[in-house]
């Protein structure tokens, strides 16, 4: 079973260049956090980054809602990312025909592939999704996590939309391309070199306003399978957010060492 597997032993099986870079890096640095940086001013984002940066694997953002994006606010996120060791996720949920997903992926005033590490996919359109956003690379290393299912109430995957998800992860020529699956189950793929990204993880609530359905961070590593766990909320509105990042952290580190010694 994946789960039981070290990050280590699974970089090794992974055929994703950026799966086997992350899986190193979480297993060196000792975290298996993901901040979802999800602020609207830079300065706020950069700061979080900066105070965060050390106990973290990867730092998502969605770029679309910063009020004043602009180049060098990447820079310096870079700058961070390099300093403090984490990877990039512009958590974009791309869902067009191919054409349009290149064209979205590396252009425009984003221009998120030039330095977003990692990107997120709905299978929606098939399999030309992946080859639509491989397209778009001039031999920068790069790749996808595929949605194969969502943390919201309500929403519409069902176990076929779940399974073709993982086969379009899993099979075809495009495979190194794909890092990971999101999904909310241990049992959604079996492949060890995929990494399985899960959102919906706060300590001290169970549910938000808007749909939105949480577990702690010991249910979603130990119960639901999950490699990275993503935190937003649950460290933005901290009162100290660099301890709180420490603690989640910490709390996701000890289910995982848990797990795979079991
Ligand atoms: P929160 O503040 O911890 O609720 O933020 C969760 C983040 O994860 C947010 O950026 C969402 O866009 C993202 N997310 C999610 O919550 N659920 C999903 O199924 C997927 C992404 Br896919």
């Amino acid at each position: 079973v994946r789960t039981r597997l070290t990050y280590e032993t699974r970089a090794n099986l992974a055929k994703s260049p950026l799966a086997k870079r992350l899986f190193n890096l979480m297993a060196n640095k000792q975290t298996n956090l993901c901040l979802a940086a999800d602020l609207t001013k830079a300065a706020d984002i950069l700061d979080m980054a900066e105070k965060c940066g050390p106990y973290i694997c990867l730092l998502k953002t969605h770029v679309d809602i910063v009020e004043d994006f602009s180049d060098s606010f990447i820079s310096s996120l870079q700058t961070l990312a390099k300093q403090h060791n984490f990877v990039l996720m512009e958590d974009r949920k791309f869902a067009d025909i191919g054409n349009t997903v290149s064209l979205q992926y590396s252009k425009g005033i984003y221009k998120i592939s030039s330095w977003a590490d990692l990107v997120t996919a709905h299978t929606l359109p098939g399999r030309s999704i992946v080859q639509g956003l491989k397209a778009a690379l001039e031999g920068e290393e790069r790749g996808v996590f595929l949605l194969a299912e969502m943390s919201s109430s309500g929403n519409l995957i069902d176990d076929k939309y779940k399974e073709t998800s993982v086969k379009i992860a899993t099979e075809g020529g495009d495979v190194d391309f794909v890092a990971g699956v999101v999904c909310q189950s241990s049992n959604c793929f079996a492949f060890p070199g995929l990494i399985q990204l899960t959102p919906g993880v706060k300590i001290n609530e169970n549910v938000d306003k808007l749909g939105q359905q949480y577990q702690t961070p010991e249910h979603v590593v130990k119960q639901l399978g999950a490699d990275i766990a993503v935190v937003g909320r649950g460290i933005l509105q901290a009162s100290n957010p660099q301890q709180a990042a420490i603690n989640y952290r910490d709390r996701l580190w000890a289910a995982y060492t848990e797990r795979v010694a079991k």
